[in-house]
């Protein structure tokens, strides 16, 4: 995974970038090997939908057809934009803060045109096709969630402006990236670090490792993560109106209140946590 403050070197080809950080996604340009990869990631991954995601993303990912190849960024962008008004376009990989959330302000997402090596295939820390589409795309066709995602870039824009943007970048990381959901049919994932992760779909859901609690704005925008492991706490929501109705409010008063408050750890409860247990594992025969 991959977080917002990265100074090594990013993997993507940046020099034909337009002043957005959009390229043309060259569709063709991808080998048979590629193609074989994603499939092979597809079947992997969709597998664990079923048991382990919540019905947004099950719905939006049927929606998104793209079992058989590297989508077509152009197709899947008609189809979404039917659904919920938002589009894709393509980029080099990580962009600026900036030009992120200019994008998502105005429901554009960007997804990384590369995809990993089969070397890569179970763990990489930048963000590229496979976790940028599959993990991302499904949700945007939820018109709650991609209301949400919109109003979170305006917000964004404006914590950027105010200086804060680690806190904007920790509520994203724990509600878009790795939020996890219990609307009533047990636990669930909606974040797309997770659910583009073959190894922390099960692990965010079921391990007695991490820690889980119920999503608290604040409580998220003041704890600090990790972009080089599964993560050590996640935030439960009940339902999707949770996140819109926190949204819903000027994040600009939050933040000057939080400014004082120190930063919390990852990895440990306190006062005002209500946990949440995982989900009981299904008995090994
Ligand atoms: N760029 N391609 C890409 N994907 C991201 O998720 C992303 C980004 N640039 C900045 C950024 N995220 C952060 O600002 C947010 O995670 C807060
Ligand atoms: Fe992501």
């Amino acid at each position: 995974m991959y977080g917002a403050n990265t100074d090594s070197e990013l993997r993507g080809d940046y020099s034909r970038a337009r002043s957005d950080f959009t390229v043309e996604q060259s569709w063709h340009a991808y080998s048979e090997a590629d193609h074989a990869l994603w499939r092979h990631l597809y079947a992997r991954q969709s597998q664990l939908v079923p048991q382990y995601a919540c019905r947004e993303f099950a719905d939006g990912l049927a929606r998104t057809d793209c079992a058989d190849a590297v989508p077509d960024l152009a197709r899947v962008s008609t189809a979404l934009q039917r659904a919920s008004g938002w589009s894709l376009v393509a980029v080099p990989g990580f962009i600026p803060d900036e030009q992120f959330f200019r994008h998502i302000a105005a429901r554009r997402f960007p997804v990384t045109v590369w995809l990993r090596t089969p070397e890569e295939f179970d763990y990489l820390v930048e963000p590229d096709i496979f976790h940028d589409f599959f993990g991302h795309v499904p949700m945007l066709f939820d018109r709650r969630f991609a209301d949400f995602v919109q109003r979170y870039g305006e917000q964004g824009l404006k914590a950027l402006d105010a200086g804060a943007l680690p806190m904007a970048a920790r509520l994203y990381w724990y509600t878009v990236e790795f939020g996890l959901i219990d609307a009533g049919d047990g636990l669930r994932a909606y974040g797309a670090g997770i659910l583009s992760s073959g190894g922390e779909t099960p692990y965010s859901v079921e391990s007695a490792e991490p820690l889980r609690v119920r999503f608290d704005m604040a409580r998220c925008m003041r704890t600090r993560y990790r972009i080089d492991a599964y993560q050590k706490t996640y935030f439960v929501i009940r339902s999707f109106d949770e996140l819109a109705d926190a949204m819903a409010q000027p994040l600009a008063p939050l933040i000057e209140r939080l400014r004082a408050e120190p930063e919390l750890e990852p990895d440990r409860l306190y006062p005002g946590d209500v946990p949440v247990a995982p989900r009981a594992a299904r008995l090994a025969a």
